[in-house]
């Protein structure tokens, strides 16, 4: 077995990695950029060496410092992570030619993989075709209408030698061909320095779902699962999850096969994985990734595999001790990316600078990935990636709603990050149906509701109920007599502005002994609040002295319940909505705590003082 890694990384990923190696009694060597040198991967080494340079090219890309690292600190293995060198042939080929085993495949199946005709060709020589198209270049806008007359409009123009969707133009018909062909060759020369450009089908709400693969060196290739990773803006991920939603078990095992056909051809070794694009019941081969990725977690926690541990087993020359039947997938897993990002009015403005506080989620299976604490400083210098946090569940709806809940509970200030979208994502009715696509975030989703800067030192926004800008609430105290008996009620009412307005919400409140009565409406359910959640100051900063048991003021009906049994509710939450007095009434707990029992149902008819659930 291994016996010292150097892993050739940063930030979360290398603290992943180390994680593993110390659970394996392996020992850990860091390298560090000048800005790096008391980071988070730096403090949990058990060595450490610098690199010099600040940039990620006088450093993390720096093959000669890292090397020279590698000599000095005497380590049998390199792990690279992902991004930097991860998929460089020539630092691969670098490492091993020092006696050092480097974890990941081949640098020949980097090679193939990473140059996308070859990638293509690789794949339909083994049955495995991308989406329908010619991979001959093109130069004329002639050839894209014969190429429609075939294949239907639109049409897709990608650059030959380009990724991540740049030089990528779509055709919707004829008069819009010749410029379509020149601006995308024009930018694959800009972007690629290769101005050869090819076409394929159009396909106009795809989702990108991508299958893991493990391989050992013993011939056994075998696919773990899917991601589904279609909610992205601009090809930066913000949402992965395990398994894709509404994917037949027929479309999975079909892509598991391919995926493993994709990685024999190129005599794939290590953890890989294959991406292709997903639309009514068809897959399309787009391309491999020669290296562990950011989004690996969601697969580890529906399988129950340790994959970083299965890496280093694998590059030791261990055959792998299981087969393609004995791998089991149960749940659902969830991981949103923490990016030191403004996601306000949808620009994602970089938010680099130091962290003053992180409070980090914890509870029933959550697990956060983070490569920072508090008092760490996000630089703008590397990938602002701070963590991932990632959630298990029995199933999807499940997951979700302890995403919000884990996302409700992380406190990060100091710098504005994407948390506010992520919940609006995670909330939205179309991401709730998966709806969802590759196109969703960019064409349909609204953050322009979302405060300038709002993650820097505010709470975490509830998402609207309404998916225009939603109204501020103030609280009322006002009497009722209900049926002949006198109540104090505490009413929710909007106050006409905006939250866009950006007027401070109201802080007040704590449940009534008889719970709250709201206006407010009732909300997306998962957002563990009716409606708006109160403003975060509004709930009491300690369990509520309140009883544990929820009670309705009035006779009513219920017509939502948002909490069920072992939930965690904060006093003022709202459990259920009571309609009474031709309103919608929230009944909120009055206290911290476990929801322990949940009596009603929708539909039930409750009076005065009847308990609804027990807070414990
Ligand atoms: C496509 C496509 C629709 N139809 N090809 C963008 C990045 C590159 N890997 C391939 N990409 C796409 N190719 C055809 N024929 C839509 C995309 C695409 C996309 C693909 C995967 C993940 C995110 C994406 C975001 C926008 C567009």
């Amino acid at each position: 077995m291994l016996e010292k890694v150097l892993v050739a990384n940063r930030g979360e990923i290398a603290v992943r990695v180390m994680r593993t190696c110390r659970e394996m009694g392996i020992a850990t060597v860091a390298v560090y950029s000048e800005l790096d040198r008391e980071a988070m991967h730096v403090r949990m080494a058990d060595e450490a060496y610098a690199l010099g340079g600040e940039t990620a090219a006088e450093s993390y890309l720096h093959t000669g410092a890292i090397l020279d690292a590698l000599r000095r600190s005497g380590a049998d293995a390199v792990h690279p992570g992902y991004g930097f060198l991860s998929e460089n042939a020539d630092f691969a080929r670098a490492v091993t030619s020092m006696g050092v085993t480097f974890v990941g495949p081949p640098p020949g199946a980097m090679e193939v993989m990473g140059d996308k005709i070859s990638s293509r060709l690789a794949a339909d020589r083994v049955g495995v075709p991308g989406v329908p198209g010619r991979s001959e270049p093109i130069t004329a806008a002639d050839e894209v209408v014969e190429f429609a007359k075939t294949h239907g409009w639109p049409v897709a123009v990608k650059a030959a030698f380009g990724g991540g969707g740049r030089g990528m133009k779509v055709v919707h018909a004829a008069d819009g061909a010749a410029d379509a062909v020149e601006s995308a060759r024009r930018e694959a020369q800009a972007y690629f320095g290769r101005s050869e450009v090819y076409l394929e089908r159009y396909l106009s709400w795809p989702r990108h779902v991508e299958m893991q693969v493990l391989a050992d060196m013993h011939g056994r290739v075998l696919w773990l699962g899917e991601r589904d990773c279609s909610t992205q803006r601009r090809h930066q991920k913000l949402v992965e999850e395990s398994p894709a939603p509404d994917f037949p078990d027929g479309v999975r095992r079909a892509m598991g096969a391919a995926a493993v056909r994709v990685s024999e051809a190129c005599g794939y070794v290590n953890a890989g994985t294959v991406e292709f694009l997903y639309q009514d019941g068809e897959f399309y081969f787009l391309e491999m990734n020669t290296r562990l990725q950011v989004e690996h977690p969601v697969t580890e926690l529906v399988t129950g595999l340790d994959l970083v541990a299965w890496q280093l087993r694998i590059a030791a020359g261990e055959a792998l001790p299981f087969g393609q039947d004995d791998i089991e997938r149960r749940g659902h897993a969830i991981e949103v990316r923490i990016n030191a990002e403004d996601p306000a009015l949808g620009r994602f403005a970089p938010s680099p600078g130091t962290i003053t506080a992180f409070a980090t989620p914890a509870g029933p299976g959550v697990r956060l990935d983070a490569g920072y604490a508090a008092g760490d400083t996000v630089s703008q210098y590397y990938d602002n990636l701070v963590a991932k946090l990632i959630v298990w569940a029995e199933d999807r709806e499940a997951a979700r709603r302890r995403m919000l809940r884990a996302l409700e509970e992380t406190r990060l200030t100091g710098i504005s990050t994407t948390i506010p979208a992520d919940v609006v994502i995670l909330s939205h009715p179309d991401f709730v149906a998966a709806r969802h696509s590759t196109n969703w975030v960019e064409e349909r989703l609204d953050l322009s509701h979302l405060p300038v800067g709002g993650g820097a030192d505010a709470p975490t926004p509830a998402p609207p109920e309404s998916w225009d800008s939603p109204e501020e609430l103030e609280a009322r105290e006002v009497t009722a007599e209900v049926d002949g008996r006198r109540y104090r009620l505490k009413l929710w009412v909007p106050t006409g502005r905006t939250a866009s307005s950006g007027a401070a919400a109201g802080s007040t409140g704590s449940a009534g002994s008889t719970g709250t009565s709201s206006t407010g409406s009732t909300g997306t359910p998962g957002t563990g609040a009716a409606g708006r959640a109160r403003p975060r100051a509004a709930r009491s900063s300690a369990p509520g002295t309140g009883s544990g048991s929820v009670t309705v003021p009035m006779q009513g009906t219920i017509v939502k319940v948002l909490v069920s049994p072992g939930d965690t509710v904060r006093a003022g939450q709202t459990v259920c909505i009571l309609e009474a007095m031709k309103m919608e009434n929230a009944i909120s707990a009055e206290r911290d705590g476990v929801v322990k029992e949940v009596r009603v149902v929708p539909g039930d008819s409750v009076g005065p003082g009847d308990v609804v659930a027990v807070v414990d």
